[in-house]
């Protein structure tokens, strides 16, 4: 079979919610990936960041393959041995008292509402049902008719009605709108991306999260930070609130947190929040697996282990500094943090972002546009220098073709 048979197989019997890149990918390894026709790709999506460590990192494999052999799924109707080991590292590992563990990041998002929520009621005092909690225009955190009830995106949104309530949107970087907001006394919570993805890599000022934060806290409302794809070193910290030394009251983690081979997800609040849920009230059939509880453990250590934050803080500015230097009349502007990054394509001569990426696929690299305009480049995060700058040179190769 060649690409196109497996494009017309996926055609013919995949729901069509999806409009991918003509490649079909076949293997990974690192930073590349092999079509099935055994051309090698630089991968500067890295599945929207869930493969920071690289693909098929040989230890989260292991540790996949061996767990897999001895135990995957037990429910939480019992224990397991693993997810102890695991709750008690992640929370050591960013400092909270505990965890609730779920599977992908839509989810670990709803945990974050549904703590919030309940946080209001039982602590906080506010009325039943009256919590609202504030979110940013422009927001991702996910699908679910709850979620998609916060989203300004008509594609998220459209005909998904009726929307869940409860809700109210703010611009993004916009302290005074958060202030105003902040104003009404059923306020709970005020989620936010600290950088965001979807809407195209937007970096609010500096000091915004940090201001933000204390906002929330002089009118006792919880800083509920997303950072499903902003976290676990991706932005050049450890979490992308790292930077302004925020510490969340409820922290969201996904992606990179299986390590790219399984979906884990987690919540992170200390007891006062956390402990608002008993048992029955929440939960999930796969939430804490034990092949999730290694697969995350080993996810996190090497993030650690092998300095990727650092290395993502490095290679993003060689990036930036390297994109600013490419002279195309294509290139509105380059922005991001760390290795995650944006690049604007002003529509010239017919061409668009997406032509862009064609092109770039054809030179052996892939990336995605999203919003029309806008490409994201993310690489895994265990990108060397010499990696980094052959990537550079197949980008500057495909502009130069532009001209
Ligand atoms: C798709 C974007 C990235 C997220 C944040 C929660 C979730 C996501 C901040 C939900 C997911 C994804 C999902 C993916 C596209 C993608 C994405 F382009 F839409 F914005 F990464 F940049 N919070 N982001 O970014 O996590 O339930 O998917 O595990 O195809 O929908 P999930």
């Amino acid at each position: 079979m060649k690409t196109q048979d497996y494009i017309n197989r996926e055609d013919k019997y995949g729901a069509h919610n999806y409009h991918p890149l003509p490649v079909v990918l076949d293997r990974g390894e690192g930073v590349f990936v092999w079509d099935v026709e055994g051309k090698r790709y630089f991968d500067f999506l890295s599945a929207y960041s869930a493969v920071n460590q690289g693909h098929c990192h040989p230890e989260i494999v292991n540790v996949l393959i061996s767990q897999a052999k001895k135990l995957t799924l037990t429910s939480r109707a019992f224990y397991n041995s693993a997810l102890g080991e695991y709750e008690e590292y992640v929370t050591k590992y960013f400092g909270y008292d505990k965890v609730l563990p779920m599977n992908t990041g839509a989810e670990g998002d709803e945990t974050a509402l549904k703590l919030c929520r309940k946080w209001a009621y039982k602590v906080k005092g506010i009325k039943e049902y009256n919590a609202k909690i504030i979110c940013c225009a422009g927001n991702f955190h996910g699908r679910t008719i709850t979620i998609i009830s916060m989203s300004t995106d008509p594609d998220a949104r459209n005909h998904y009605g009726p929307y869940t309530p409860g809700f109210e949107i703010i611009p993004y970087n916009d302290l005074n709108a958060l202030e105003k907001a902040l104003n009404d006394p059923d306020v709970a919570g005020f989620l936010v991306e600290p950088i965001q993805g979807e809407a195209g890599v937007v970096v609010p000022d500096e000091g915004y999260l940090k201001k933000a934060y204390e906002m929330c806290k002089a009118k006792n409302v919880l800083f509920i930070a997303d950072e499903v794809q902003t976290g676990l070193g991706r932005t050049g910290k450890l979490l992308a609130c790292d930077h302004e030394n925020v510490r969340p009251d409820i922290l969201i983690l996904g992606k990179a947190l299986g390590g790219g081979v399984y979906p884990v997800s987690a919540v992170l609040a200390d007891d006062e929040i956390m402990l608002t849920i008993k048992p029955g009230e929440h939960g999930s059939t796969f939430g804490g697996n034990p092949l999730a509880a290694k697969v995350a453990i080993t996810s996190l250590e090497i993030i650690k282990k092998e300095k990727l934050a650092e290395n993502a803080e490095k290679m993003g500015k060689i990036f930036r500094n390297e994109f600013s230097g490419i002279k195309s009349d294509l290139i509105e502007f380059v922005r991001g943090k760390g290795l995650l990054n944006a690049v604007g394509i002003r529509p010239k001569r017919g061409k668009t972002a997406w032509d862009v990426c064609l092109a770039m696929k054809e030179n052996g690299l892939i990336a995605k546009p999203t919003h029309e305009h806008i490409i994201r480049f993310a690489p895994p995060l265990v990108i060397t220098e010499d990696q980094l700058r052959e990537a550079m040179n197949i980008i500057k190769e495909t502009f130069k073709q532009f001209e």
